[in-house]
């Protein structure tokens, strides 16, 4: 088990975990909430509850990257995710914020207004974006996908697997070192259901643990995602049980992070998990 540590924030997440990242969607079009927190009151309340939850940071995102999603344009992303920061920060909110996007002049906006990590599912495959991580000196999500959210499914056609998505993951990190972000300050995440079968996805959670020799810690998203669906049939607002499977699956393979909508339910299924992964041998 690796023993890595990150600084997000004020705060320094050492050791194995789990952390629980809490999903907190501003969006009307989500594919598990959308439209349900975009009043500006309707997200502080949530965001507070994660919190409440045990949540250990929190993940706000302003545009939906479920398969076919339509854009948003930066300033509309911009207009939803900035004053719930600036809010939560006035405050006092205690975690450590996360901006979910990939574009530089959201991410930039974000930081400024009080978020401290950037979560972006396209890798640093923007320089522009790179730049601001750089420039914020602000640790950064780097997920693996394809394309784009628009376009992902037609981009599953993988050599092999494991070893593609560990060779991409190099290559995000190799243009982080190049936009001035050392390797320290990154987290890698494998991209569930982003350019991925249901079968593909199920690979990467059972072979999780080959992405160590990556030397960073591991965020995984399995959170209502429809590879559970494709297993059991359940609709989305119903793979809750689904979701802990998976999440008691990364973390038995060292995820250091898990993000989740549903915290309370992950924190106990991570806990046990962890309390199992770390149990005497006997
Ligand atoms: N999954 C989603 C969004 N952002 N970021 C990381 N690092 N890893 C993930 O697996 C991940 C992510 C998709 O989930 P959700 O935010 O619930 O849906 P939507 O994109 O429709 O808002």
């Amino acid at each position: 088990m690796q023993k890595l540590s990150i600084r997000i924030g004020a705060r320094v997440f050492a050791g194995p975990g789990p952390f629980l990242m809490g999903v907190l969607n501003v969006t009307p079009d989500s594919f598990s909430d959308g439209g349900r927190f975009t009043s500006l009151e309707a997200a502080l309340v949530q965001a507070e509850r994660l919190a409440a939850e045990g949540a250990d940071l929190l993940d706000v995102g302003g545009e939906s990257t479920r398969p076919g999603a339509p854009p948003v344009s930066a300033q509309e992303e911009r207009e939803r995710v900035v004053p719930v920061i600036e809010r939560l920060r006035a405050e006092g909110f205690r975690l450590p914020i996360s901006i979910d996007t990939s574009k530089a002049e959201v991410a930039e906006a974000a930081l400024r207004a009080g978020a401290e990590l950037v979560n972006d599912i396209q890798g640093l495959a923007d320089p522009a974006l790179a730049r601001v991580v750089a420039e914020a000196g602000a640790p950064v999500v780097l997920m693996h996908m394809r394309g784009t959210p628009a376009d992902m499914g037609a981009h599953t056609d993988y050599r092999d697997l494991v070893p593609d998505v560990l060779r991409e993951l190099r290559q995000a990190l190799a243009r982080a070192e190049q936009a001035g972000i050392p390797a320290e300050r990154t987290i890698l995440d494998p991209g569930i259901g982003f350019a991925k079968t249901a079968e593909q996805n199920l690979t990467l959670l059972r072979r999780l643990s080959e992405l160590h020799a990556l030397g960073r810690p591991l965020l995984v998203g399995p959170s209502r995602k429809s590879f559970i669906g494709k297993v059991t049939g359940a609709a989305i607002s119903d793979r809750l049980p689904g979701t802990l499977a998976a999440v008691t699956a990364a973390v038995l393979a060292g995820a250091a992070f898990v993000r989740v909508h549903d915290v309370a339910a992950a924190r106990q299924a991570a806990a046990v998990a962890a309390a199992i992964r770390d149990a005497p041998l006997g």
